[in-house]
């Protein structure tokens, strides 16, 4: 208890929201220190966000941290939403802050007609519904009820276990990827604080949600049982629900990419190039159709923002 309450008075933006009370966002990843360490530096990283700039009528400002290399962001939530975008070739507009959402506090977030939403799963309901455009009709009963499932282990289970990996044991691996800090202008200058953040943000999320008292050993094995299920049942197909992409091929390839396309030393990711290749195949083909502006999408801009379609 005395841990709880302790997190919670350094965290008082994040217990307001109830987001760790609830433990919804307990899995999210280095933007939860970033946005910690942020709000307790000296200053913003990248000019506050005004959203009466966003004036375009029916067009999506998308709301992500900087981006930092390797991957569109190391925040999944915001990998997810992005590749969603793709898939249901939607034009959005990104604006990359250090400020999360006035509702939740969280990355990402919108802006449409001047209304802020946030949270990937109610953003892309909204966005569905406004440019008609559903990913999943094709998709029978069954198969949304195991979408529902399987969401939820790689959002809520799956990614606290390489979070818990990316910024304890493996932290001087991952960080390496975003060498040299220079080169990301003023985010490279914070580079070193915002890591011990991060470090003592997943420890204490971990905790609270259980996964933090397993051992390292332990906690690998669990991850490895969520990669299993997920090459099993992903099989021969080309999308996780056939020939078609669905929401729940957005969330596992932004899941799967943090593993495959960062250098991280996750013991678990071994079994990406051998027993699960089928997963690394996946990930490979997604990036293929939907990120050929791969490189472009994914590197840093120095000066904080960066507006593109
Ligand atoms: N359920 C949310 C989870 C989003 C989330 O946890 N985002 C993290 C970044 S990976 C975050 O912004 N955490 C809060 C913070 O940094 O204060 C979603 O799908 O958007």
């Amino acid at each position: 208890m005395e841990e709880i309450r302790h997190f919670l008075e350094g965290h008082k933006a994040l217990a307001l929201g109830g987001a760790v009370v609830g433990g919804a966002v307990v899995g999210a990843l280095g933007v939860l220190g970033w946005t910690a360490f942020h709000k307790n530096d000296a200053g913003p990283l990248t000019p506050p966000v005004d959203p009466s700039s966003f004036t375009k009528k029916n067009h999506v400002y998308l709301l992500i941290p900087p981006r930092l290399g390797a991957v569109p962001s190391i925040s999944p939530f915001c990998v997810k939403l992005e590749t969603w975008f793709r898939m249901a070739n939607i034009p959005y507009e990104v604006v990359e802050t250090m400020s999360p959402s006035p509702s939740k506090q969280t990355f990402p977030y919108i802006y449409l007609n001047g209304e802020e939403t946030a949270d990937s799963r109610f953003i892309i309901e909204k966005c569905a519904q406004r440019f008609g455009k559903r990913l999943d009709n094709h998709l029978t009963e069954m198969e949304k009820a195991i979408f529902v499932a399987y969401s939820h282990m790689i959002e809520e289970h799956f990614v606290i276990t390489y979070a818990w990996h990316r910024y304890t044991l493996g932290a001087d691996t991952f960080w390496k990827n975003f060498m040299p800090y220079e080169r990301l202008g003023p985010m490279g200058k914070r580079m070193a604080g915002a890591r011990e953040f991060m470090r003592k943000g997943i420890q204490e999320r971990a905790w609270l949600r259980g996964i933090g008292r397993h051992s390292p050993e332990e906690i690998y094995r669990l991850a490895e049982e969520d990669l299993q299920s997920l090459s099993t049942y992903l099989g021969n197909r080309e999308f996780f629900f056939g020939r078609e992409p669905s929401v729940i091929d957005c969330t596992l390839f932004a899941h799967l990419c943090q593993l495959l396309c960062l250098d991280v030393d996750f013991p678990p990711k071994k079994k990406l190039q051998s027993e699960w290749k089928n997963l690394a195949d996946y990930v490979q083909r997604i990036k293929i159709r939907f990120y050929p502006d791969w490189n472009l999408v994914c590197s840093p801009k120095a000066n904080g923002t960066d507006n593109r379609n």
